[in-house]
């Protein structure tokens, strides 16, 4: 298993070979998008993170240039399932899918609060983090 799992990341890891890489969800925590924790997210903090400039648009609903809190909160709210990192659809995120995904292991174990090896959507929606 070890071993393709090492497959999996590299894979994921491969550098702009137009395959899969503008279409594969990203998924960031709040804490690592703000990254000088003033409570927004600038455009130069989200292009630092890898989020593309269309989606910052699309949740920086009133259009001055940072994504507050609450607008991130009303993004979370309404695109939340786990389905587009779920690739085996067995309704969790194992600790594979969410390393494929960009999650640090040290991440995954502070999501995964029960320890039972995988991030159910419960413990997903107080996670903080966000999918596009
Ligand atoms: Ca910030
Ligand atoms: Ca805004
Ligand atoms: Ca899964």
């Amino acid at each position: 298993m070890k071993h393709i799992n090492y497959l999996f990341i590299a894979a994921a890891l491969l550098p702009l070979t137009g395959y899969s890489q503008t279409t594969a969800p990203k998924i960031a925590s709040l804490s690592t998008l703000d990254a000088n924790k003033d409570q927004k997210i600038t455009k130069e903090e989200a292009a630092k993170a890898g989020m593309p400039d269309a989606i910052f648009l699309l949740i920086d609903k009133d259009n001055n240039g940072s994504i507050s809190i609450t607008e991130l909160n009303v993004h979370k709210t309404k695109n939340n399932s786990i389905a587009p990192i779920d690739t085996d659809k067995d309704k969790k995120i194992s600790k594979a899918e969410a390393l494929k995904a960009g999650m640090t292991e040290q991440e995954f174990k502070t999501l995964d609060k029960d320890n039972s090896g995988f991030i159910t959507q419960q413990e997903w929606d107080t996670s903080g983090w966000i999918i596009w």
